[in-house]
């Protein structure tokens, strides 16, 4: 899965993408701002979720709309020591809510290890323009919450696709005609949807045997919900 980190400038994406892949990032950066990206790879219950950090600078417009091309899922990263940020933070959410539109958002209220920072209701108060985002206060100096921002995300993004991923059942292998009459559907459709999946690691396939499962970690989602 991609995932996108954006946000307004100096809100603590680069840091967030270097703990959640744990150092092992590239970053593309001078005089310590993003002017290029970040990337990083963390794992969610076995799915490997690639981390695409955008910079926040107004003017590098051009690069987020690169960056934020096919993501799954959008973490939104805002400063919540600094109610000064928002008017940037409301014009990078419309940029790329046009970009990506209908994809699963969360809201990361950073750096609640400062007095100042405001609380998730009153981000959500200040933020009203992101209307329905949940927000989850975090801090990427002492990793406060950070354990919960993937495997929150990976599993908007799962809830996004279950109708069809619960047509896979979750009881081992299906062939790709059974899963064609689950879905009311032809055999074509049903491989252009499995390589879809398979790109992102959400299900396991095998084109000679033309069968098909859920992956491991997807199951585990489906069926906690
Ligand atoms: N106190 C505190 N500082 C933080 C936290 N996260 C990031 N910072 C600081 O905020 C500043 C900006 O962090 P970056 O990760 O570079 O922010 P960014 O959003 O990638 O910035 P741009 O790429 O320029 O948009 C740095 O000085 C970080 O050390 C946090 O949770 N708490
Ligand atoms: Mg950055």
């Amino acid at each position: 899965m991609k995932v996108l980190v954006t946000g307004p400038h100096l809100s603590g994406k680069s840091m967030l993408i270097e703990h959640l892949a744990k150092g092992n990032v590239i970053n593309i950066q001078a005089n310590g701002t993003t002017v290029g990206l970040d990337h990083g790879v963390s794992n969610v219950f076995g799915i490997p979720i690639r981390l695409f950090g955008t910079p926040g600078l107004a003017r590098f417009k051009v690069l987020r709309r690169i960056i934020s091309e096919g993501a799954d899922g959008i973490l939104f990263v805002v400063d919540a020591s600094n109610p000064e940020g928002d008017a940037e933070a409301r014009y990078i959410w419309t940029e790329i809510s046009d970009l990506l539109p209908n994809v699963p958002c969360i809201v990361a209220a950073n750096k609640q290890d400062l007095r100042v920072s405001r609380t998730p209701e009153r981000i959500r108060h200040d933020l009203s323009f992101m209307v329905g985002v949940p927000v989850i206060p975090i801090s990427c100096k002492t990793d406060y919450n950070l354990e919960k921002l993937l495997p929150a995300m990976t599993m908007l993004i799962t809830y996004e696709w279950s109708p069809l991923l619960r047509a896979f059942g979750i009881k081992g292998q299906i062939t790709f005609s059974d899963l064609a009459t689950n879905l009311n559907t032809n055999e074509g459709k049903v491989r252009s949807y499995l390589r879809w999946f398979e790109l992102r690691k959400m299900v396991i396939v095998d084109w000679d045997k033309k069968t098909t499962q859920l992956a491991p970690g997807i199951i585990k989602i489906l069926t906690q919900q």
